[in-house]
């Protein structure tokens, strides 16, 4: 199996309730190593860039203004297959169809605050990671 790195992020429903560490431990626990993590406040045009293939949807304003709600943490995960292992952990979109023990079903609130994201392919895990970090972040 290949090692391969992935991009999270812990969203703002998660940082404002003190999420970060149960989280991060959700994480550890299935085998993926935090290589690179900082808390930052996502920018309009951050939220709008990174979310931009979703600009048609319907819940594309709203999701933006979540985005941009309050902190969030974003991370570069690695381990073996970490793209598909992280959506495993993470849970579905929507909490109520996500699986026990999950991220979302443990913590989500609602389908748009559901705590975390996960690149879903190693395409988008390539470009999610080289937006928010320089290559001299990632410490594995
Ligand atoms: P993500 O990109 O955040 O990892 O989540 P995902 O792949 O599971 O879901 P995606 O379809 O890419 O949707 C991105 C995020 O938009 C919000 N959303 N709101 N109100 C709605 O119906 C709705 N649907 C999606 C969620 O925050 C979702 O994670
Ligand atoms: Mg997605």
């Amino acid at each position: 199996m290949a090692i391969e790195r992935t991009f999270s992020i812990i969203k703002p429903d998660a940082t404002r309730r003190n999420l970060t560490g149960k989280v991060n431990a959700m994480l550890e626990d299935a085998g993926l190593r935090i290589v690179a993590q900082k808390r930052i406040r996502m920018t309009r045009e951050n939220a709008e860039t990174f979310y931009a293939v979703h600009k048609e949807r319907p819940f594309f304003g709203e999701l933006v203004e979540f985005m941009t709600s309050g902190p969030v943490v974003v991370q570069v995960l690695e381990g073996e297959n970490a793209i598909a292992k992280n959506r495993e952990v993470m849970g579905a979109t929507n909490p109520e169809e996500a699986a026990e023990g999950t991220i979302r079903k443990t913590f989500a609130e609602n389908i748009e605050a559901n705590s975390v994201h996960g690149s879903d392919s190693a395409e988008n895990a390539a470009i999610e990671i080289a937006y928010f970090f320089a290559g001299s972040e990632l410490v594995g």
